[in-house]
């Protein structure tokens, strides 16, 4: 039996976990419906999520639809997890995006459909909530189209909404006014389509038009919305038909070489890591040896080896039956003690490089409470980061304190808590910083000539600006044979490492490396020549070019009612936030723009205060923009003098 994989994603507190139960429920994996608000859910099953009543880490429950097995990935909505969302996001062959109907398109919304529409991840919107008073419907379809997408199409139309009697009723597509406009849209995307609706509009039946909206769901190019509510069940039938109808059903050779992404690693109650991969083509076994990839710190390709003790597929919620999972099953893999989340196994083709969201911007030096407990702690931590490996545990060289890279306070308490539960450790943060990163300002040349330098080698290298969000791209402009591959990768390697500081200690991101001269003797240059002729040639290179440091801001949007609203924009002024569109409706104003990440918390926490404890305030990651001033200096780094502005000018005389 094949299996089908999605995700439900959506802004926090949507209803993503509360549908997940009445999935289950509809299928008949349960026959009570938990409750978030008693702790009593499938997926919310970490003693933090019962307790918060908000979702921490993405979960799997599997069911049946008409022969076709679903797994179902329930993800969480706070922002300080959307490396969790990113994660399923990778394995996923359909998302359900869940919308309130009350608090309508929310920032985080916006963000998730974005990405969604990147990767051309085939969409259904569930608008929930149609039983809660306040619930909209036309004005949510709307907004809908203006902010998420205008290629959406309502598959139900609303009675009674915002009564605990609101139903959804599905009209059909090919009928009265509904017709024109549903075959307007369908033809903007095909021309056949368009060809039989305009020669004989008459002939085409339902059966027509569903077929050709099938296709285009498929394809990502057209999103239904279902309305309907996860208390109630109102239009969760429609919506589990929808999933079998529309989402493809995945595809993939099971006669293939291997190859399986690991979005997500969990302890089984022995203490076991349990990894749970996406099987894309081949066959992953019980007590056979298996090749792993990952990406290491640089970009590179770090390969490891395991042995599966045993493999399960999920059948029915969260159990799960030991047997060969093929392309398309979800499996929990035992036995694989090395690996981590984002690692592949069996093959490293199409290892990702790079997130679909920004990664996170405030760096914490943390120590364990009790000094005694401080070596276990960074082993706890190192242990946490193979669950969610962009909490970037680092040991400082010289001061041996550790630090680690959150997303914000919900993140923070966390980890916090995660220490504290699962170890025992009372955990300390001290100074958070900000995780500036440095762009390059111009062109810059560096170039060290064989029998002019101390390496018997030649390396000539150019660093340029690029776009934002392009990262650090390498490029070759000599004869690639002109060189043995080893030495190649060795030049490749240490420019993505040396550029994780550059002048001012941070990372240079939205560039472009041009290697431009090369040359060795043979057999007496190594590879390690060029890892050290490398990064002087580099860092000189940096320095004619130039950097500016940049910090990480967030997109905001603020609620706030309206006699508070100069109150609000005042503190945001002073927090250096830049307010670029304000709206008002009814007694509420929300004003949007862009606010330092460092910020945020500030804000968070003096809003209640200045709004009458009304205010609601988002923000989500969103770029970086160029610090005024005297640039900061990052506080600690990885010992390497090289990266020490008065080494560079004073030592290469080159500053
Ligand atoms: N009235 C009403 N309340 C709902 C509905 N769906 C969810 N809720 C309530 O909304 C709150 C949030 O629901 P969750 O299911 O936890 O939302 P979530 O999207 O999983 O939240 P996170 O995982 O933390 O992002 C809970 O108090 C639910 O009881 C609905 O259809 N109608
Ligand atoms: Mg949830």
């Amino acid at each position: 039996m094949g299996s089908l994989n999605i995700g439900i994603v959506a802004h926090v507190d949507a209803g993503k976990t509360s549908l997940t139960e009445r999935l289950l429920h509809h299928t008949g994996v349960i026959d009570q419906i938990g409750s978030v608000d008693a702790g009593s859910t499938q997926t919310d099953s970490m003693e933090m999520e019962r307790r918060r009543g908000i979702t921490i880490r993405s979960a799997v429950v599997s069911f049946t639809i008409d022969g076709l097995r679903v797994n179902l990935i329930d993800t969480p909505g706070h922002p300080d997890f959307i490396a969790e969302v990113e994660r399923a996001l990778r394995v996923l062959d359909g998302a359900v995006l869940v919308v309130s109907c009350v608090e309508g398109v929310q920032a985080q919304t916006r963000i998730l459909m974005r990405t969604l529409i990147r990767l051309r991840i085939p969409v259904l919107i569930f608008a929930n909530k149609i039983d809660r008073g306040g619930a909209r419907h036309h004005e949510l379809l709307d907004d809908i189209g203006e902010k998420l997408t205008p290629r959406r199409l309502a598959m139900s139309t609303v009675t009674g909404p915002g009564t605990a009697q609101a139903r959804s009723v599905p009209p059909p597509l090919s009928e009265g006014n509904r017709a024109a406009s549903v075959a307007d849209l369908l033809a903007g995307r095909s021309d056949a389509f368009l060809e039989s609706y305009l020669s004989d509009t008459a002939r085409l039946t339902e059966t027509d038009y569903r077929a050709e909206l099938v296709r285009q769901v498929r394809r990502a190019q057209v999103v239904p919305v279902y309305f309907g509510s996860a208390v109630t069940g109102e239009g969760v039938d429609e919506l589990l038909r929808a999933v079998r109808e529309f989402l493809p059903p995945p595809g993939g050779d099971p006669s293939a070489r291997l190859r399986a992404s690991i979005f997500k690693i969990d302890w089984a109650p022995g203490g076991e890591k349990v990894a749970y991969a996406r099987v894309h083509a081949g066959r992953l076994t019980a007590r056979e040896p298996v090749d792993t990839y990952r990406r290491g710190r640089t970009g590179e390709v770090v390969e490891g080896h395991g042995r599966t003790t045993s493999v399960r597929v999920f059948t029915h919620g969260t159990t799960t039956h030991e047997t060969v999972a093929g392309p398309g099953d979800i499996a929990t893999v035992y036995g694989l003690t090395q690996v981590r989340v984002g690692d592949q196994l069996g093959s490293p083709e199409g290892l990702p490089s790079g997130g679909y969201f920004a990664p996170p911007s405030l760096e914490t030096v943390v120590r364990a409470a009790r000094p005694d407990q401080n070596a276990r702690f960074y082993r706890c931590l190192l242990r946490l980061a193979e669950e969610d490996p962009l909490i970037d545990v680092r040991r400082d060289e010289t001061d041996r304190s550790i630090s680690v890279a959150l997303y914000g306070e919900v993140q923070r308490e966390v980890v916090k808590g995660l220490m504290l539960d699962r170890h025992g450790i009372e955990m300390v943060f001290e100074e958070t910083t900000t995780v500036y990163v440095e762009k390059v300002e111009g062109t810059g040349h560096g170039l060290e000539v064989i029998r002019h330098n101390e390496f018997p080698a030649t390396v000539g290298l150019r660093i340029e600006p690029a776009p934002a969000g392009t990262g650090v791209r390498y490029r070759i402009a000599v004869e690639p044979g002109g060189l043995p591959a080893a030495f190649h990768r060795a030049i490749e390697e240490t420019v993505r490492r040396t550029l994780r500081q550059g002048l001012y200690g941070w990372e240079v991101v939205d560039c472009v490396v041009t290697l431009t001269d090369t040359a060795y003797f043979s057999p007496v240059t190594s590879a390690g020549d060029f890892r050290k002729l490398t990064p002087l040639v580099l860092m000189a290179a940096l320095c004619t070019a130039g950097t500016t440091v940049h910090e990480p801001v967030n997109r905001f949007e603020v609620e706030v009612p309206d006699d508070t609203v100069h109150a609000v924009i005042s503190r945001l002024a002073a927090a250096r936030a830049v307010v670029d569109r304000c709206d008002t409706r009814g007694p509420v104003s929300r004003l949007h723009g862009t606010i330092p990440a460092s910020s945020v918390h500030d804000i968070e926490r003096q809003l209640p205060g200045l709004s009458h404890g009304e205010g609601v305030f988002v923000a989500t990651p969103s770029g970086h923009r160029r610090l005024a001033g005297n640039p900061p200096t990052r506080p600690r780094t990885d010992g390497n003098p090289l990266h020490r502005r008065e080494y560079l000018t004073h030592v290469l005389g080159r500053g």
